[in-house]
């Protein structure tokens, strides 16, 4: 049979998606790519075979893409991140594609339990939470909405560990994800760059020659995001760091092949591990080679496609535009500057003005330990060029400044790309902000705190510069392919499937909300999902949970400004409000926590193994009668989310006011139907908006608050001396209530650092929250009413809408039309 074809001179089979069909195709994949008897083959071969299978529909796709983008030449964004957390691929394939059915059906014909056999694959975890998922979910809207878009990253061979739990505390293993062979990524073994570093400058007159010590190659793998409807597919392009052909050059030009040859293995390094986002700062030596790695790569990338559709260089602004997904990527701006400058022979003021077009910067967090500044020794000593390159883009800011008369030396002082004051730092924020033509943050209340705090000054000087693009998710993975159940009531009620590429239809339920059929299909789904998770938590902890009790979910990395420990003690206040007053009608609960702490982060896994602690005493109280049950699911990723957020009826949201830029997590539970309980901090603020304060617990102090309670000086004690309740949870957990075998484990864990996420300030509004949420889900029609209400809100927060915003006002990109895809009848 031969399909529609998207390369018409050349004629080939593609399998029809229905389910004969595509059992053939597997089975033809397991004998002849794979060399397996299907007689013997495991649910791992038979999943690798369904993958082929599967890899071949969104080939067609992507080739069709590239077509269409060769053809009309049109404006490209590249979005450039050193994490993209993907998630698995193969359902998610399926869905996009339209063919899940199809599998499904397959895998039943062939006698194999097809959820079994998705499971078995790895889920890649090159990211470290919020900022790589959210790359990740903007790639699925981009190929979605037929943006013309490139991901680049970089292909470490090993990414986020993986977490055990071994006595209530978290133990790290590699995690091996490319031992079972990325079926999804094509290697390119011809689209390889060179990427140089170290050495010396040579100045000859006006002309800037870098002479480096090093070289290494960029080999590049592709992976296919297919959009959602199976028209379009983007690559996203990893670098994987290719030892082959690196060596020091000066040793070998000297002759010592063997000194050449052991630097070889050290420039392997580079693409061999994520880094974690410590709390403590990195300023690592291999952290600042893999971020020149990936920028250098796909930069040369970048300007070699460009070459190859147009043929002058100047024109590079009008179709091309670079986003830095954090200051992580931004030596693109130097790289960029040195290529058009040193290798094109454009003036600086040309190259300037084309580099500050194409590139804009998005901000995520404004933690001042977060801010990336590198040493200028460092940097001078890996990349003197750049250095150089930054030193005079620092100088014409300046200067400019100085020309309009802001010559004040504390503000010259404070804007500068160079800190002078802590040993001569390199400020990446800084010249993101002055080499991009916008910034933005990730929601509205964090846009504007970034203009009232870290970018003070930088807000005065480029007014315009500034704005906001509220974070999304994509309702493909996050309904579709997490929550079947929910999928198929969301079709059946709204009276179609379109609410997947218009989310705002599910508006829809607001009118259905409060029909008792409805809340009862929805409340039927919720439980399945629950129960799931039960057995999940049964089969892998061997605990056994209430799947009628409240599920009360907390999963997120583990940092003490998201408050895990404040969850804790409403947790332990809880325990001992049962103790004393058991015949009261308590609400069950079933407390779930998930996530990781970046191994050098004391604190955030203490507050792991208090978590654990206290889940066993508590568990194994005969006098709770199951009224709490605390669980620690471990190695927290994509794939534990898409199980425990559809389970979720309660989603704790609950970082100090100020510190979470936008969160994402808490927009996938709202669409699922959880109720966040949360404080006025990152994207909660407009989740409330949308969904009415009636739907949504909302506690503790606001930024403005917690801003004049650090001004007038904050005393944890004196809340502790005005509220019982919060100094036995705190005596408790700081005595060894909850740790008898060593009564001090936790003596610091409370007040560490003089309580600076003020959980005590936060402590009683956040109880009172948690009574108020008791008594509505008590009212069942009234929390399911509220549920629906919260999915039926959630339009905006598809990561759709994000991706408009940024392509209308920050990129100036226009999807693909229908007219400019090869057509099927070509
Ligand atoms: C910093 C560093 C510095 C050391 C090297 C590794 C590394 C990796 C990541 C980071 C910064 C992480 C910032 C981040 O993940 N921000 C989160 O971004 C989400 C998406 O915008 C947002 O929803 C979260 O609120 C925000 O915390």
């Amino acid at each position: 049979m031969i399909s529609k074809l998207p390369l018409p001179e050349y004629e080939y089979a593609m399998p029809k998606p229905d389910a004969d069909l595509v059992r053939k195709s597997i089975v033809y994949k397991l004998i002849f790519i794979l060399g397996v008897d299907p007689r013997d083959a495991t649910p791992q071969q038979w999943l690798n075979a369904a993958i082929f299978a599967a890899r071949d529909l969104v080939t067609e796709s992507f080739l069709k893409t590239r077509r269409s983008h060769e053809d009309h030449g049109k404006r490209t964004v590249y979005y450039l991140s050193m994490e993209f957390l993907m998630g698995r691929s193969f359902v998610n394939s399926l869905i996009n594609e339209g063919v899940y059915d199809a599998f499904n059906e397959a895998f039943s014909q062939l006698g194999l339990d097809f959820a079994d056999v998705c499971e078995q694959e790895d889920d890649p975890g090159l990211g470290n939470g919020g900022l790589g998922r959210l790359a990740a979910c903007f790639l699925d809207s981009l190929a979605t909405l037929r943006i013309p878009a490139v991901g680049y990253g970089i292909r470490y061979q090993y990414g986020m560990f993986k977490q055990e739990i071994v006595d209530g505390q978290q133990i790290e293993k590699p995690d091996l994800w490319l031992d079972n062979d990325m079926q999804w990524q094509f290697a390119r073994p011809h689209k390889r760059y060179p990427v140089y570093f170290g050495g010396r400058m040579h100045v000859n007159g006006n002309v800037k020659h870098w002479e480096p010590a090093e070289q290494i190659t960029a080999l590049a793998y592709d992976e296919v995001i297919p959009g959602y409807g199976g028209q379009i597919a983007n690559p996203l392009r990893l670098w994987t760091a290719h030892a082959g052909d690196a060596f020091d050059l000066a040793n070998f030009n000297q002759g010592d092949y063997f000194a050449a040859m052991r630097e070889q293995t050290s420039n392997e390094n580079i693409s061999r591990v994520l880094y974690p986002n410590d709390s403590t700062e990195i300023g690592r030596e291999l952290r600042l080679k893999q971020e020149y790695f990936l920028v250098s790569a796909s930069i040369q990338d970048i300007l070699a496609r460009h070459k190859c559709r147009f043929p002058n260089i100047r024109t590079l602004a009008d179709t091309v535009a670079i986003h830095l997904n954090d200051t992580h990527p931004v030596l693109a701006i130097p790289e960029l500057m040195r290529i058009l400058i040193d290798e094109e022979g454009l003036s600086w003021e040309e190259a300037w003005s084309i580099s500050c077009r194409v590139f804009s910067y998005t901000n995520h967090t404004l933690m001042s330990e977060a801010l990336e500044t590198w040493p200028v020794d460092l940097m001078g000593r890996l990349l003197p060029r750049h250095l150089d390159i930054i030193f005079e883009i620092n100088e014409h800011f300046l200067d400019a400044l100085r020309a309009i008369g802001k010559n004040d030396g504390d503000f010259i002082r404070r804007v500068s790309i160079i800190d002078e004051e802590h040993g001569r730092r390199v400020r990446m924020a800084w010249l993101a902000v002055v080499g991009s033509h916008k910034v933005n943050g990730v929601a509205k209340i964090h846009s504007d705190l970034m203009k009232t705090s870290i970018f003070a000054d930088f807000a005065h000087i480029f007014p315009d510069r500034f704005t906001n693009v509220t974070n999304g998710v994509t309702p493909r993975r996050w309904i579709a392919v997490a929550n079947r159940p929910l999928s198929q009531f969301l079709d059946e009620n709204l009276g179609g499937q379109d609410w997947r590429l218009h989310l705002d239809h599910l508006s829809g339920l607001n009118k259905l909300a409060d029909d008792p059929e409805v809340q009862a299909g929805f409340a039927e789904v919720k439980q399945a999902n629950k129960q799931r998770l039960a057995d999940y938590i049964e089969k892998e902890l061997g605990i056994s949970v209430n799947p009628q009790a409240l599920f009360d979910v907390q999963i997120k990395r583990i940092h003490e400004y998201k408050r895990q420990a404040l969850n804790v003690m409403h947790i332990v206040d809880r325990y001992n409000k049962i103790l004393e007053n058991p015949d009261a009608d308590w609400q069950p609960r079933v407390f779930i926590f998930a996530g990781k702490a970046a191994s050098a982060y004391y604190m955030a896994k203490k507050i792991i193994r208090l978590i654990n602690d206290v889940a066993k005493v508590i568990n194994n109280d005969q006098r709770i009668r199951n009224l709490i049950k605390v669980v620690f699911i471990p190695n927290y990723s994509v794939s534990l989310a898409q199980m425990i957020i559809p389970a979720a009826d309660l989603s704790e949201q609950i970082s100090l006011a100020g510190t979470e830029a936008s969160g994402t997590g808490n927009m996938k539970f709202a669409l699922n139907g959880a109720l966040t309980i949360g404080t006025l901090d990152g994207a909660n603020v407009e989740i409330l908006e949308h969904v009415g304060e009636e739907n949504i617990f909302i506690f503790g102090n606001t930024v403005e608050q917690v801003e004049a309670i650090r001004r007038e000086g904050y005393d944890p004690i004196s809340y502790l001396e005005a509220d019982s309740d919060l100094r036995r949870v705190v005596k408790q957990i700081t005595t060894g209530h909850f740790s008898p075998q060593e009564p001090n484990r936790y003596n610091d864990v409370m007040q560490a650092y003089g309580d600076y996420y003020q959980l005590m300030a936060d402590f009683r509004s956040y109880i009172e929250a948690q009574e108020r949420a008791d008594r509505h889900y008590r009212d069942t029609a009234k929390w399911r009413r509220s549920a629906l209400i919260n999915i039926a809100n959630m339009g905006y927060f598809s990561s759709d809408r994000s991706i408009q915003d940024y392509c209308r006002n920050i990129w100036y990109i226009d999807p693909i039309s229908e007219a400019e895809l090869p057509g099927d009848d070509e």
